[in-house]
């Protein structure tokens, strides 16, 4: 498989407030460094293009998109932390905003669109290493260190080229509010989630099962909230349900959203699984046999994300 990169080593958030705390941000590039340098070693690398801005527009308003430019533009002198949500439009405390904040989101738009025309042209699968990540974002609110959708916009992408339905499979361990909330009415892009229950972890406001859609997306949306303390005992069993899912659908292609969060040693994530599970999740997403376009998540500790993505991705692409 191939695979596109764009970490933008230059954005780096410092800041992130916590329980009240101001505490280090762990969304660096650091954390992907070590995957990267893995799959440059093995793989065939994608040079990153650019696309018209309309492709984005397709989810985030133009006046979101010129709020999140200017935004950045004036955080040259200090990095931002939203002050009122809601005039801010960043729904949480943990998401501050650099001078590199936009260019860095806009990047790694275009890397996944890079990825997103070639799965549309070969059909072969694509990993996307870019951060920030997506999931968090909705249409009109930045969060949980997401601006842009990255999953979402290459989704709505795709079913524009190929009019047939795609399925979201997020496997980061927080539910991707914001790409549910897109594709919430949408009956062709189905969104599929396991995470750690919103009870007790962020995002808070959604990711519980019964949101299922709404409208023409009716039962076409699913959530498999886990407890924190889920090894793959548990998770194991949510997982083969979404996989179903899938089949049932049986969709042109496949997104994964992936973040590499639900490994053990991850220091924000609190799912316990072990590097030898992510060999499991390659080799069962392998046997669903549909083009899959792989898009970076969360995943915060630099040794486990390599573990997991080399296990993972080992059994993935293991000939049979
Ligand atoms: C982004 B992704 C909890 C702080 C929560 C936000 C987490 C965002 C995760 N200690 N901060 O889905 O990995
Ligand atoms: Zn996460």
């Amino acid at each position: 498989m191939k695979f596109v990169s764009q970490l933008n080593e230059d954005y780096i958030p410092t800041l992130e407030i916590d329980k009240g705390k101001i505490v280090k941000n762990p969304e660096t590039p650091e954390r992907l460094k070590k995957v990267l340098k893995y799959f440059e070693t093995f793989h065939e690398r994608l040079e990153v293009k650019n696309y018209p801005l309309n492709l984005l527009f397709h989810v985030h308003p133009k006046w979101y998109v010129q709020h999140i430019k200017e935004l950045s533009e004036k955080s040259k002198d200090n990095e931002y932390l939203p002050e009122v949500f809601l005039k801010d439009r960043i729904f949480d405390s943990g998401t501050p905003v650099t001078f590199q904040t936009y260019n860095a989101a806009l990047s790694a738009v275009n890397a996944t669109l890079t990825g997103a025309e070639e799965i549309v042209k070969t059909k072969e699968n694509v990993y996307v290493i870019t951060r920030p990540p997506g999931h968090h974002a909705t249409t009109d609110f930045a969060g949980g260190y997401c601006f842009f959708n990255n999953a979402a916009i290459a989704s709505t992408f795709l079913y524009s080229q190929i009019k047939e339905k795609i399925c979201i499979l997020d496997i980061d361990f927080h539910h991707g509010n914001g790409t549910q909330s897109i594709f919430y009415e949408n009956p062709e892009i189905v969104y599929i989630s396991i995470h750690g229950t919103p009870e007790h972890y962020f995002p808070w406001i959604s990711g519980y099962k019964d949101e299922i859609g709404e409208g023409k997306g009716k039962g076409t949306n699913f959530n498999f909230p886990l407890s924190g303390k889920s090894s793959w005992n548990e998770y194991s069993i949510a997982f083969e349900k979404a996989l179903d899912i899938i089949t049932k659908i049986s969709p042109a292609i496949l997104v994964v959203s992936l973040g590499y969060d639900t490994h053990i040693d991850d220091p924000i994530g609190d799912f316990k699984l072990e590097s030898r599970d992510f060999f499991q999740i390659g080799y069962e997403i392998k046997n669903l046999k549909i083009p899959t376009l792989f898009i970076q998540e969360g995943g915060y500790n630099k040794e486990s994300n390599f573990e997991a993505a080399s296990n993972l991705f080992k059994n993935f692409e293991k000939e049979v």
